[in-house]
């Protein structure tokens, strides 16, 4: 028996502990909670760390496409696999201020800049900072993902005013190695490291559907919750289907019960972590994005693509959050 998470409900998050000492079986436990008792536990810590009635919008865009040295097995931008997609040269910083301009105007907070390296080279990075630097001053909050860093760089990026760095664990421990070869899961949390240590908020998550069971899912919110500290910001990813990738091996689409009870384990896990229902929401109805709202979800990308490939129409994102009474940027 999981005992119920003691939490205030007072907004202040005061009363929520923030563990990073979680076993699976406890993980396990909540999860298989019955559904309401669940939600319960999930709403209680979500109404006393956030309003429950707003979410974080973000907008992403790929300022260099394609022609990636990783290997990961789900991405359309690798250059190991064979999906069609035409390698592009880093973005000219204008079009990228200009495009940062139009999401702010479109309703997003935040503005991720998205690189396909397996590290930026300090050429290109001086680049980016000063892209970031610029959509700063457009009053937006910085986003960046660029692959792995050194200390060095991350400071770079930190000086440049960026505030969160994206970078995920993408899936469990047990399962990464039939996913990802070129990149290692210890390399990852040495960037989370350097990111961390330049004073940069840590986004970090990763991605459902890959053909991983209910343990390895988890298992990686174990892995994002043990870290030394808990990402301020965890991308929830169903994976956004593209041809020519090794996951259309094994992909399966998470049962929609099954992604809401993740999402709640999530929230209660990850108590002042604020969690994106990130790619893959045109799959999803209306209902279901309501029921992962209600467990604790509390930001998502607007905008019609996300890197590569599809995200809802903007007008459908604000007609559903006028529906449910959720305040955001767009609505
Ligand atoms: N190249 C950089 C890196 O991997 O560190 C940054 C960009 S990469 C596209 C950022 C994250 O997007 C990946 O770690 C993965 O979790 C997610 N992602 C990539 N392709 C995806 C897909 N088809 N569906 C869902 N999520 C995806
Ligand atoms: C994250 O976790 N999801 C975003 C962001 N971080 C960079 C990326 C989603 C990419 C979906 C696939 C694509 O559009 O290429
Ligand atoms: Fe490259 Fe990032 Fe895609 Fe992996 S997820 S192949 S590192 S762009």
């Amino acid at each position: 028996m999981i005992p119920a998470v003691k939490v205030e409900r007072d907004g202040s998050g005061n009363g929520t502990p923030v563990r990073s000492d979680w076993e699976r079986a406890e993980a396990e436990a909540l999860y298989g909670l019955p559904f309401a008792d669940l939600m319960f536990q999930a709403q209680s810590v979500h109404r006393a760390n956030f309003d429950p009635n707003h979410i974080e919008t973000a907008s992403l865009l790929s300022i260099k496409t394609g022609g990636c040295p990783e290997d990961c097995g789900y991405c359309s931008q690798s250059a190991h696999h064979d999906t069609g997609l035409k390698a592009t040269r880093l973005m000219d910083r204008a079009d990228v201020i200009a495009t940062a301009q139009r999401a702010k105007d479109a309703g997003a907070g935040r503005f991720c800049m998205a690189a396909a390296w397996r590290n930026p080279k300090d050429r290109d990075l001086d680049q980016v900072c000063d892209m970031i630097t610029a959509v700063k001053a457009l009053g937006m909050e910085t986003c960046a993902t660029l692959g792995m860093l050194t200390p060095k760089r991350a400071t770079r990026l930190a000086e440049a005013g960026l505030d969160f760095y994206n970078h995920n664990v993408d899936t469990s421990p047990d399962f990464y190695g039939k996913i990802i070869s070129t990149r290692t899961l210890q390399d990852r949390i040495d960037t989370l490291e350097c990111v961390r240590r330049a004073g940069i908020k840590v986004c970090c998550g990763g991605i459902l559907g890959m053909g991983e069971d209910v343990e390895d899912r988890l298992a990686m919110l174990v892995l994002l919750a043990n870290l030394p500290s808990h990402p301020e910001s965890v991308p929830i990813n169903l994976w956004n289907e593209v041809k020519g990738v090794p996951v259309n091996e094994t992909a399966e689409r998470p049962d929609p019960i099954a992604l809401v009870r993740l999402l709640a384990t999530a929230r209660i896990m990850l108590p002042k972590s604020v969690v994106r229902l990130s790619a893959g929401r045109q799959y999803m109805s209306d209902e279901l994005q309501a029921m992962c709202f209600l467990a604790g979800a509390n930001s998502i990308f607007i905008g019609d693509v996300l890197l590569t490939t599809e995200n809802p129409q903007c007008a459908r994102d604000a007609s559903l959050l006028n529906r449910l009474g959720i305040t955001s940027g767009l609505a």
